[in-house]
């Protein structure tokens, strides 16, 4: 059995000492998916309040890129939050990459374990661009399935625009645009995410069902990177635009 305790110990004094460590999997040869999450759930507790959720993994881009091929979820709590114009401090991070999501703030309580992309839809409040900060604990994004779920799926901090309703736009087929320092460097359409944003987002209801978990009105829920992430240092800026949702900026300094 591994010391759950103590292996979340080593993901909190990671980020907070804003140093990597080898991945968990390198001396827990018993690491699974389970323990994974454990070790998250510990990390929880340590953090503000939760503010909702998000998937990982869920795009193929993403997928090529971390060289995981499953989707997973963590949580999103107070200190994840980045405001409208509140620039990124590069220094509190181990290695930030930035990435294009769509973010779904509920309008509704949402939970159950058949949960449906339609059901997603009718729960939805609204739909905002958003810009996620990812930043792996783990030297170089090197880490296996249940290593990155026990990380918390990379989470870093993120940032979204303005929610618009979502009644009329169809997410499978919005296209996404990704600017770096004012280049388009990735390109893609909600398509991208589970063949259409609400699918991940139902994939997540399903999951948290098993935990006895679901999500609140007002959660905010990132629905995946729809492209890979790109990394980003000080003086950077990184614009995310969405067709009928919106677009979000993010100076990095
Ligand atoms: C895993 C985090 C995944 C996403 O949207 O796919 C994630 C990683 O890339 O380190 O946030
Ligand atoms: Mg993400």
């Amino acid at each position: 059995m591994a010391d759950v305790a103590a292996l979340a110990e080593r993901l909190t004094s990671a980020r907070t000492a804003v140093t990597a460590i080898p991945q968990l999997s390198d001396d827990t040869p018993g690491l699974d998916l389970d323990t994974g999450y454990a070790v998250q759930r510990l990390l929880r507790e340590g953090r503000g309040e939760l503010i909702g959720w998000k998937l990982g993994v869920t795009s193929r881009a993403k997928q090529v890129q971390v060289g995981v091929d499953a989707p997973i979820r963590g949580f999103l709590a107070t200190d994840h939050v980045l405001d409208h114009g509140e620039p990124l401090v590069v220094a509190e991070h181990i290695k930030p990459r930035c990435e294009p999501e769509i973010a779904f703030v509920m309008g509704a309580d949402l939970s159950g374990p058949h949960v449906t992309t339609t059901e997603v839809l009718a729960a939805t409040g609204g739909v905002a661009a958003g810009i996620e900060v990812i930043d792996s604990r783990y030297t170089d994004y090197r880490f296996t399935m249940p290593d990155v779920v026990a990380d918390n799926a990379s989470a870093g901090r993120y940032v979204i625009g303005s929610p618009v309703p979502v009644q009329g736009i169809d997410l499978k087929l919005v296209g996404v645009v990704l600017e770096h320092n004012g280049e388009v460097i990735a390109t893609a359409s909600g398509a991208a995410s589970l063949g259409h944003p609400a699918a991940a987002v139902a994939w997540l209801v399903r999951s948290l069902a098993a935990d006895g978990e679901g999500l609140r009105r007002g959660d905010v829920i990132l629905s995946g990177g729809l492209t890979a992430a790109t990394p980003v240092a000080a003086g950077d800026s990184i614009v995310v635009t969405i067709d009928r949702v919106g677009s979000v900026e993010l100076a990095c300094r």
